[in-house]
């Protein structure tokens, strides 16, 4: 019988190791095959923010409305599922126009992370307001926390050279929480441990340097202890209508460097992502207006609305060997 030595047996293992188990490969395979997208259609929806809370993974994105002439949202559904096939609509959670006294208008994209068994849904509304509601439960149902924006455009050391929108949240590994907003530049906010209230002043980074290209839609995320700020390129490109660019650092703060492009222009118009870890497999979350290209005649009149009749979808996402991000295609 043929025998290894000893280096050749450790070398195996860890080549072995290094391979994806077979248990694991049967789950990116049936991961891949079961997503239909769009993975959304009970109602129009925008700009998933995916979080997993208790082994289930929950949809926070923004209501595209049957009838809206505009990005004139004005409430917020969540969606949750445990095997990337079914979508549960877990139902409207949260009404700011309706349940704050602040809130006028534009109800866009929306964040949710839990902190010490609450939950706390920030949302943008008016183009300059940065609101968060609390819950104790990943649906709700959740209530204004404040009474009174947490930040906006006016705040002492906000630089909002656009809309003051898109916020998005993140706890690092030693608890710390952050929220990421903004467009055009890009605001870092250390929350307090009581996550409705924050520290100094937000750490603006340098677009040009750090986070070329950036307009909007930013999403952090963590993998092999690496920081991925990934973001809406906007029409910046060549002209290009808008992609998903990332860049990566050691440092929550940066400095970043840009790496390249994850998904190219889809048929919205915008791009808006998440991305996040489910089971072992890594997905993308973004949005499209496929459905209601299919759902609206090509001659119907509400066909120039379809950037405002978006749909959720979801797509395995893959990293190289250095970390780098892989690009998704799409087919749309
Ligand atoms: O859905 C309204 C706005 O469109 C979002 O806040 C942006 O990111 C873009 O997707």
């Amino acid at each position: 019988m043929y025998k290894l030595g000893k280096s050749m047996v450790a070398a195996a293992l860890l080549v072995a190791a290094c391979q994806p188990s077979s248990k694991v490969k049967q789950q990116e395979e049936a991961a891949t095959d079961s997503i239909v997208n769009p993975i959304i259609t009970c109602r129009y929806s925008a700009d998933p923010s995916a979080r997993v809370f208790n082994d289930t993974l929950y949809i926070y994105p923004s209501h595209d409305r049957d009838e809206a002439q505009w990005w004139d949202m004005e409430d917020y559904y969540v969606y949750s599922t445990t095997d990337m096939k079914t979508f549960k609509d877990e139902g409207l959670v949260f009404e700011p126009l309706k349940q704050t006294t602040w809130a006028k208008r534009y109800c866009w994209a929306p964040d949710c992370v839990e902190k010490n068994g609450k939950y706390y849904l920030y949302f943008p509304t008016d183009q300059d307001h940065i609101g968060v509601a609390v819950g104790n439960t990943p649906v709700g149902p959740f209530e204004d926390a404040l009474g009174k924006p947490l930040i906006s455009r006016t705040s002492l050391g906000v630089v909002a050279p656009r809309d003051y929108i898109d916020p998005a949240a993140f706890i690092d590994d030693d608890g710390t929480p952050y929220l990421f907003v903004g467009q055009n530049a890009l605001n870092i906010i250390r929350l307090n441990e009581d996550m409705i209230s924050y520290e100094g002043e937000p750490v603006i980074l340098d677009n040009e340097k750090q986070l070329p290209y950036f307009f909007e839609a930013i999403w952090m995320h963590k993998y092999k202890g690496k920081y991925y700020l990934s973001y809406s390129t906007g029409p910046h490109i060549e002209g290009k209508a808008p992609q998903i660019g990332y860049a990566m650092a050691d440092n929550i703060m940066g400095p970043y460097e840009y790496k390249g492009i994850i998904l190219e222009p889809v048929s919205s118009g915008t791009n808006h992502h998440s991305i996040v870890k489910y089971k072992g497999q890594w997905y993308l979350f973004y949005h499209t207006s496929q459905l209601a290209l299919e759902n609206i005649p090509a001659d119907s009149p509400d066909r120039e609305f379809i950037q405002w009749r978006r749909s959720v979808c979801a797509a395995p996402l893959h990293y190289n060997e250095d970390g780098t991000i892989q690009p998704v295609t799409v087919v749309e």
